[in-house]
């Protein structure tokens, strides 16, 4: 197959998940082109099978704000027809799948498909926007192919937008021979030098992520455990997270490390991954965490409870329950053989995740697109 795949470059999942089944597809023999504003991030270094596209920003003086619903769109036509695509798919309802209804207009003489993969925000936050409301319920349902990644962002979908169109739940997904557990005991004897507990965080640091919460639960852990926090990634709530670990007097048990694009040293030397989010449709990086033998102790929203399993892969909690998080925290620190069952537990439960069977699932939504075929209940 030939498939355009658009998606936000940034650090954030749903640009992850995009590159990671991008780069499996082209393994598997498909031709694959990223049409976005920047090489996503997971795209360095070149494979067979896989073109990027960089959408131009033109400017113009009358163009206060930049049009790039319009230039993605254009993209999409001039790499579709000279590339013969056979589908687009995107990542991120707005603007991609609207770009491409766009595109796919223009394009009259093909019979290209648009899939449209919802990960999160786009549903729970943007798109309930009033303004968006329309354009979101129109460019889901003008999409061939729709995909949630998870459950409750499929129920959320559909009952936020009033929608009328088949959803295929298809989860994301880790490859894990490259998230196992190494040893990674330079970086370990670093930020843990005298054998300290590691709690860990990923994010991008908005305010859904509630990253004060993981310097709150960790200020209780640290009472009780000898331990450190480290935390990765960047975004708007970073400096009131450095501000807030000065005022509670923990800053030197706290790392920030910014935006890592190696993820596994890291994780590896961890005991605990914290991910106390408001919402979180699925939660690629808890999963990236416990294919690394990381517990996690989490909030109780979204689709986390389809990941995670209560009372044997980590902790559930209901959101901002700081209190609870950090029991559940001292728990597992202070006790060894659970800890060493839950992280056994994690694994196992990350390997139903793995990425072969998951890409597998994309292909057979692409085929059945690709052939009119409506999609199996489940
Ligand atoms: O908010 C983020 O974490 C980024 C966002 C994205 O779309 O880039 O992540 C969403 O998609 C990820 C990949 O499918 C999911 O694992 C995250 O749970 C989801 N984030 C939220 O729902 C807040």
């Amino acid at each position: 197959m030939k498939i355009g795949i658009t998606c936000y470059p940034t650090y954030g999942g749903s640009g992850v998940v995009a590159t990671e089944l991008g780069k499996a597809l082209a393994k598997r023999g498909h031709s694959v082109h990223f049409i976005s504003y920047a090489m996503p991030m997971r795209l360095s270094g070149f494979q067979d099978n896989i073109v990027y596209h960089e959408v131009e920003m033109s400017s113009y003086p009358l163009f206060d704000f930049p049009l790039y619903t319009l230039a993605l769109a254009s993209k999409m036509v001039e790499v579709a027809r000279y590339e013969k695509l056979d589908l687009f798919h995107c990542h991120y309802a707005l603007p991609h799948a609207t770009s491409a209804y766009l595109a796919r207009q223009i394009l009259q003489e093909t019979n290209i498909k648009i899939v449209t993969t919802l990960h999160g925000t786009d549903i729970t936050l943007v798109g309930l926007e009033p303004s968006f409301l329309a354009i979101m319920k129109f460019s889901i349902e003008q999409s061939d192919g729709v995909t949630a990644v998870s459950r409750f962002l499929k129920e959320k979908t559909l009952t936020n937008y009033n929608i009328n169109k088949e959803i295929e739940v298809i989860p994301n997904f880790i490859d894990v021979e490259k998230y196992r557990r190494t040893r990674s005991a330079k970086f370990c004897a670093n930020c843990a030098p005298h054998g300290e507990k590691v709690l860990i965080h990923t994010s991008n640091f908005r305010p859904v992520k509630r990253v004060l919460d993981v310097v709150k639960i960790f200020n209780e852990v640290q009472k009780k455990v000898s331990s450190v926090l480290i935390l990765m990634g960047d975004g708007p709530d970073r400096s009131a997270c450095e501000m807030l670990c000065r005022e509670l007097g923990i800053q030197e048990k706290v790392r920030f490390l910014g935006k890592q694009a190696e993820l596994v040293p890291i994780l590896s030397t961890a005991d605990l991954f914290l991910m106390p989010s408001q919402s979180e449709s699925f939660g690629l990086s808890a999963l990236e965490a416990m294919a690394c033998e990381v517990p996690v102790i989490s909030s109780s929203v979204g689709g986390l409870p389809e990941l995670q399993v209560h009372g044997q892969t980590g902790f559930i909690a209901e959101i901002g329950d700081i209190d609870r998080m950090a029991k559940y925290a001292i728990d597992l620190l202070t006790n060894p053989s659970k800890h060493a069952l839950f992280a056994e537990a994690a694994r196992k439960r990350a390997i139903e995740f793995e990425s072969s069977k998951i890409v597998t699932q994309y292909e057979q939504h692409y085929e059945r697109i690709l052939a009119h075929v409506s999609i199996p209940a489940k």
